[in-house]
C-alpha cells in the first residue's frame, strides 16, 4: 500500500498528494516513514517564501508569480500559511485562487495550512508538505506567510529565496521591521504602488538596507552550532555578496511582478553559481534535523517521568526552593538514571 501511494505521489497523482499532505499534518507515524521514501526524489524544487504584513497583498502576489511561473512552463505548488485567523482558517486564499485564471490547470497545486490541526508544529507540517511537493515534480514552491510571529520566521527559513513584501505607508515606522525580517529577505517588494507614499517606503527600505548591510551569511542558528557542518567553499567561487533589490508592484493588475519573478530566478542561479547554494542548503537541513533532535529528546525525556515528579519539581521551582536551571538539572538526573522503566 506505502509503495503504492508513493508511486503515486512521485507521478503526481493530486489525490495521493492531498491525502499524505494531510496525514503528515496529523504527524501520522506511517506519514513519516513514506516521507523517508520519498525524500531521495526531493531537492530539485526552487522553494520560495513570502512574508508580510497582514493584507499586504502577498496572495495576490503569488497568484500573479504562478502565472507568470506557469508561462514559463513551469508547475507550482502554493502552500499559504495562515496561522492565525479563525475565520479564514487558510481557506480564502485557496478560494481566491481557485477563482482565477489559476483555476483548473493540473500545473498549479494550491495548499492551505492553518495552525489548528498540525499536530507537529506548523513549520514542520509546512516543511513536511514542501517535501511531498518537491517528490512530485513542481518546481516552484510558493510559501505564503504572515510575516508577524517566530513561527512564520521560521517557515520563512524552510525557502532558498524570500520576498519580503511591505506596503506604502510603513516608511515612516521603518524601525518597527524587525531586524529578523531583514536578515531574511532576499528580494524586497513594495506592494500597492498605485498608493500613496510607495517611494518614501521604498527609499526607507534602501537606507535601511545600507545601514543595516546584514552579515555575510543568513544565520540558521540562533541556539548552538551542533549542526553548523558548512562545507569549505572552494576559493575560486568565493560566496558571492546578493544585495536584496527593491521592487514597487501593483499585484492586482500584476505591474512589476515579472521583475520580481525574474529577480527570484536570479537569486537562485547566482546561489548556485557561487557555491552559496550548497552552503545555504546544510545550512537549512541542519536546522531541520536540530528542530526534530529537540523534539525527540524532549519527547523521550518526559517519557521517562512521572507526572507526581514534574509536579514536585514545579512545586520547588514555585516555592523557590529550586531556581528553574537546578530543576532541569533534578529532572535529567531522574531521567538518565539506568533504565528501570517508567517512573510511577
Ligand atoms: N490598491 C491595491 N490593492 C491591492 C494590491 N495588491 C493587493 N491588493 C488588495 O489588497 C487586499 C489584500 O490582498 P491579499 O492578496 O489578500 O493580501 P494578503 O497579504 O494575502 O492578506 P492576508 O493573507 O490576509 O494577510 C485585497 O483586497 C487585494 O485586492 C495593489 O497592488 N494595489
Ligand atoms: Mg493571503
Amino acid at each position: 500500500l506505502t509503495a503504492l501511494l508513493v508511486e503515486q505521489i512521485l507521478q503526481g497523482n493530486r489525490r495521493a498528494i492531498a491525502r499524505q499532505i494531510s496525514r503528515l499534518e496529523n504527524n501520522q507515524a506511517e506519514a513519516l516513514s513514506l516521507l523517508a521514501e520519498l525524500y531521495p526524489h526531493t531537492g530539485q524544487a526552487h522553494l520560495i517564501g513570502l512574508t508580510g504584513p497582514p493584507g499586504a497583498g502577498k496572495s495576490t502576489l503569488v497568484n500573479q508569480m504562478a502565472k507568470i511561473f506557469r508561462r514559463d512552463g513551469k508547475t507550482v505548488a502554493i502552500l499559504s500559511i495562515d496561522p492565525t485567523s479563525p475565520f479564514t482558517g487558510g481557506a480564502l486564499l485557496g478560494d481566491r485562487i481557485r477563482l482565477t485564471d489559476l483555476a483548473g490547470d493540473p500545473g498549479v497545486f494550491v495548499r492551505s495550512m492553518a495552525t489548528r490541526g498540525s499536530l507537529g508544529g506548523l513549520a514542520r507540517a509546512a516543511a513536511n508538505a514542501t517535501k511531498v511537493f518537491d517528490a512530485a515534480g513542481y518546481e516552484i514552491i510558493l510559501i505564503e506567510t504572515v510575516g508577524v510571529g517566530q513561527d512564520e520566521v521560521e517557515i520563512a527559513r524552510l525557502a532558498h529565496s524570500v520576498v519580503v513584501i511591505e506596503t506604502p505607508g510603513f516608511g515612516d515606522e521603518v524601525q518597527a521591521i524587525k531586524a529578523g525580517v531583514l536578515e531574511i529577505a532576499d528580494v524586497f517588494v513594495v506592494n500597492k504602488a498605485d498608493r500613496e507614499g510607495a517611494d518614501r517606503t521604498v527609499a526607507a527600505l534602501s537606507m535601511m538596507l545600507e545601514l543595516g548591510e546584514p552579515g555575510p551569511a543568513k544565520t540558521a542558528f540562533h541556539h548552538g552550532r551542533l549542526l553548523e557542518m558548512t562545507p569549505p567553499v572552494p576559493a575560486s567561487r568565493p560566496e558571492t555578496k546578493w544585495r536584496p533589490p527593491i521592487y514597487r508592484t501593483i499585484a492586482t493588475t500584476g505591474e512589476g511582478v515579472a521583475e520580481v519573478v525574474q529577480a527570484v530566478v536570479r537569486h537562485r542561479a547566482q546561489q548556485i553559481a557561487s557555491g552559496a547554494w550548497q552552503v545555504q542548503e546544510r545550512r537549512r537541513l541542519g536546522f531541520e534535523i536540530q528542530q526534530i533532535l529537540q523534539e525527540r529528546l524532549l519527547a523521550n525525556c518526559l517519557a521517562k517521568l512521572s507526572l507526581t515528579r514534574l509536579n514536585q519539581v514545579l512545586d520547588d521551582v514555585a516555592a523557590r526552593q529550586l531556581d528553574p536551571y537546578q530543576a532541569v538539572e533534578t529532572l535529567l538526573a531522574v531521567a538518565e538514571a539506568p533504565a528501570n522503566g517508567i517512573e510511577k
